[in-house]
């Protein structure tokens, strides 16, 4: 196996400082080691750069910074799209969640699923935002049933919807806006909430969404994961934390399908820890997902990985 790991240190998808930081964070905590130890080839893109935009008004008086938003998820796009097409699987940690228009964009040529493991179901159309923030607001741009509702945004024109919602899947909901909840029902769009996870059992719900997805064809799939699916307990080091929590099995179930060719890791902020410590338990987290979700045999945690 060959694996890319991409850097994209971007925050201006939301309001709180930091979580440019989170990269750095997911680095230190040991994601290259990690990885090099699951006997892969790895390649390190670095942390990506960004054409600054100059200082942008709101759009609606409300949706900031969509021209940066914009530009620096087209970059984004390609520099996976040719990672993806050089035969890596594509490993992106960030910043905040609107960078995943650019990861899954640049994937898109390959027709993945998508599954987005997340306490927030970021489908906000830029007409239903409350919040302004594009990190709410990603996938109502890559779903192609959407479109007739999605306004064009400058710097957004490069994009083509590229996901369907019989290849989409949520898994972790624990709060949605009520536009949010509309789009999902009106669009059969198939999502577990934590308290589904709770009733059914997490691995009932792989079955289930593989079923979905893959029960159709096989063909690669897209794992877009924010850190605040997991209790605050466990990563408080994050923007837009909710109580309740996903468990570590997911990675391992995700690993077993064998089908994973990007993942993103998302909104890991190192500076809204209350203390070093926190910081370095949520980034720690993080590299377990990564790391599990491409090399774990059994156990949820390879311990052995940890070693010195
Ligand atoms: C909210 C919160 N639904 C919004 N979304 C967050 O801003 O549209 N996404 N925090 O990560």
């Amino acid at each position: 196996c060959s694996m890319a790991v991409i850097g994209a240190p971007f925050s201006q998808g939301q309001k709180r400082k930091g979580v440019e930081y989170g990269p750095a964070a997911i680095r230190e905590a040991g994601v290259m080691k990690r990885l090099s130890n699951l006997g892969c080839g790895l390649k390190d893109f670095g942390d990506l750069s960004f054409t600054p935009v100059p200082k942008e008004d709101l759009y609606n008086n409300l949706i900031a910074n969509r021209r940066s938003v914009g530009l620096t998820n087209q970059e984004r796009s390609e520099v996976v799209s040719r990672a993806v097409s050089g035969g890596y699987s594509c490993v992106t940690v960030a910043g905040d969640h609107s960078l995943a228009i650019g990861t899954i964009s640049g994937h898109a040529r390959h027709c993945p699923d998508l599954i987005w493991v997340n306490t927030h179901a970021d489908i906000n159309a830029p007409l239903t935002t409350s919040s302004g923030c594009l990190h709410g607001q990603p996938v109502s741009f890559l779903l192609r049933e959407l479109q007739d509702k999605v306004p064009q945004l400058p710097g957004f024109s490069w994009i083509k919807p590229c996901i369907s919602s019989p290849s989409l899947v949520y898994i972790g909901l624990k709060e949605m806006d009520p536009p949010e909840h509309f789009i999902l029902k009106n669009y059969d769009i198939q999502y577990f909430s934590i308290r589904d996870i709770d009733r059914l059992g997490i691995q009932k719900v792989m079955e289930q969404t593989f079923n979905l997805l893959i029960g159709k064809r096989q063909r690669p799939s897209h794992l877009s994961f924010d850190i605040d699916v997991f209790d605050p307990t466990l990563a408080p080091a994050t923007g837009t934390p909710v109580v309740g929590g996903l468990s570590m099995c997911i990675t391992e179930e995700i690993h077993n399908t064998e089908l994973l060719s990007a993942l993103d890791l998302v909104e890991v902020n190192p500076q809204l820890a209350a203390s070093d410590e926190e910081a370095k338990a949520t980034a720690g987290l993080a590299v377990d997902v990564i790391a599990s979700i491409f090399g774990t045999r059994e156990g949820g945690h390879n311990v052995y990985d940890q070693l010195p």
